[in-house]
């Protein structure tokens, strides 16, 4: 007997038909063959391929640019032992979903790189939110049908790779009262269900939310609410149950702060954010699951706040993009366009040649090979629905 209820929404979405459409997601990394080359004319039976006879041996030898000691591309030296470099690429889908601000991002290996929600100012100022659900095969995105949780923006949606669903929590909608969410939603090939008769953790936007893979958990950090303000407290949900884990110390309060889970180091890592005082923070924290821990990188992308983090498995290395540097009157005055990535060490700006444009309150996820980025609010309040990918190649 599970504790808790969820409740079936009807009208139900179509995503077991969409699921069967996305078989292979984003692409593979196309691993070379014949890597350890003997000299004769196959290697284990498979052709040989000119790959220098040490590469993957750690040691850059003649006919190598680098060797890192791994027979894995995208992780900065290739398969065959060629120097990578960083590299957005633009997608052009046929379609995409609406140009929006705040809508969470989020992949599942069955469904796709799944969009919920979100929302943007129409000609008259007035905020538009959004119900929509999209999922991303790679190629192109599809809306998906059915019922789905209500309208609103600002909230947090993840992979709970234990349970083999997304989870979403929370969020904003200002044309509703109360005006700031505390519903817990899954999302599975069968469609939304909303999680009942549990406590919720208070209602809030603007918060941090990644997956823990470790420990089988969801966590959460932060965010606004209404009644508290501005929130510094650490929220877990299990599959069952949100537990407020109430660690020994905990970064300052904040919102519009981002998360990613370092799955190489086991930590949870967030950067920057809004403070109570609308200051813009540049501080870096890790959590274990008991305690979290303010590092001391070498470098590091200065203050900000709606940036993304993603964790990059191929580099194990957390990736961010963008955010917006200068408070404006509409929430942002300066919008970025840069790209860094953290090994635990040190923050390193990887420049690379081509990026998408400045924009903050986007959505970054990873897809098992790449990282997916999707719209936001680009520079001068202008509303993005693009579709770009990042990875070294
Ligand atoms: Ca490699």
């Amino acid at each position: 007997m599970t504790m808790f209820k969820r409740l079936r929404i009807t009208g139900l979405v179509s995503m077991a038909a969409l699921a069967v459409g996305i078989a292979g997601a984003v692409g593979g990394c196309g691993r070379a063959v014949g890597l350890a080359d003997d000299g004769g004319a196959f290697d284990s039976g498979v052709p040989d391929s000119g790959v220098p006879d040490g590469c993957g041996n750690g040691t850059v030898e003649a006919g190598e640019e680098c060797d890192d000691g791994n027979s894995v591309s995208h992780d900065g030296c290739s398969a065959v032992c060629g120097m990578e470099a960083p590299r957005w690429t633009e997608l052009q889908p046929g379609t995409s979903p609406p140009a929006v601000a705040n809508r969470a991002l989020a992949h599942d290996p069955a469904l796709g790189t799944v969009f919920f929600g979100g929302a943007h100012r129409d000609p008259n100022g007035a905020v538009i939110y959004h119900d929509e659900t999209w999922a991303f095969d790679g190629v192109s995105w599809s809306g998906v049908a059915g019922s789905v949780p209500p309208a609103r923006a600002s909230h947090g949606m993840v992979f709970d790779a234990a349970r083999g669903e997304l989870v979403l929590f929370g969020g904003m909608n200002s044309d509703v009262s109360p005006y700031t969410f505390s519903d817990t939603w899954v999302l599975d090939g069968s469609g939304w269900l909303r999680v009942m008769g549990v406590p919720q953790p208070p209602a809030r936007s603007w918060f941090g939310m990644a997956f823990d893979a470790a420990r089988d958990v969801v966590v959460l950090f932060g965010g606004y609410s209404p009644d508290r303000a501005v929130g510094g407290d650490t929220w877990e949900w299990d599959g069952t149950a949100w537990l407020d884990t109430t660690p020994a110390t905990s970064p300052p309060t904040r919102l519009g702060l981002s998360l990613a889970y370092d799955a190489a180091r086991g930590r949870m890592v967030l950067f920057g954010g809004r403070d109570p005082g609308e200051g813009l923070l540049g501080d870096t924290w890790e959590y274990d699951g008991t305690s979290w821990v303010e590092t001391t990188p070498g470098a590091s992308p200065e203050a900000r706040h709606s940036h993304a983090l993603v964790y990059d498995a191929a580099r194990a290395r957390v990736v961010l993009f963008g955010g917006c540097a200068e408070n404006g009157s509409l929430g942002c005055a300066r919008w970025l366009a840069d790209t860094w990535e953290y090994d635990g060490a040190s923050w390193v700006e990887t420049s690379p040649a081509t990026s998408p444009p400045a924009r903050r309150s986007h959505g970054l996820a990873w897809t098992g090979s790449r990282s997916l980025l999707q719209g936001g609010e680009g520079d001068g309040s202008n509303y993005l629905n693009d579709t770009w990918t990042y990875r070294w190649e």
